[in-house]
């Protein structure tokens, strides 16, 4: 369907949460464009420094927008980044906030090799609902959708429940 308008998705929550693992079978599924901002940063070292405290490399975010708009503007793009408050607002028609249960996201975390400050941070940044109260904050609050994702059903139900609300947006926009 490469003449119709698809819809831009946002997944976005803290690191852990599950936004790959769904991003990527959601757009296998759909033939949806997946971009994992992380990984594309990586790619183009679209960075302006380091972060001592954290450990990590800081967002470029200027040069991040200026990489992913021209693919933003055809549509049919799932991207998937652990902030959102600094994408332009219209690329997206909807955001999904994913939501995990600590007892699960401490054990992701520290399988994927985190540990202490790092790993408290990640875990407090769920308990507080940072991302939540960021996706909020920078998007009109009925297109901001909370999805728990803590098992196997959990991912299984939120492909069907994208799934279907892409089919209906295609069907009302086109
Ligand atoms: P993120 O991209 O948000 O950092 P991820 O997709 O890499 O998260 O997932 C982190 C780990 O959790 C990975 O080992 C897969 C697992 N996982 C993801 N979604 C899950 C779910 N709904 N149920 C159980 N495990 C899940």
């Amino acid at each position: 369907m490469p003449n119709m308008r698809r819809p831009n998705i946002l997944l976005t929550g803290t690191p852990g949460v599950g936004k790959t693992t769904l991003g990527k079978e959601l757009a296998t599924r759909v033939g949806a464009t997946y971009i994992n901002v992380g990984d594309l940063a990586k790619e183009g070292e679209l960075y302006e420094g380091f972060d001592e405290e954290y450990e990590c490399p800081i967002l470029d975010e200027d040069r991040v927008i200026d990489e992913l708009e021209d693919k933003m503007n055809e549509g049919g793009v799932i991207v998937d980044y652990h902030g959102c408050d600094f994408f332009p607002e219209r690329w997206f028609h909807i955001v999904f906030v994913l939501r995990t249960e600590n007892s699960f996201l401490y054990d992701r975390l520290e399988s994927r090799g985190y540990k202490g400050k790092k790993l408290q941070d990640n875990i407090q940044c769920e308990i507080f609902q940072t991302i939540y109260e960021e996706a909020m904050s920078s998007y009109k609050e009925e297109i901001v959708h909370q999805l728990p994702s803590n098992t196997p059903e959990d991912l299984e139900r939120n492909l069907d429940q994208i799934i279907q609300w892409i089919e209906q947006w295609m069907k009302d926009n086109n």
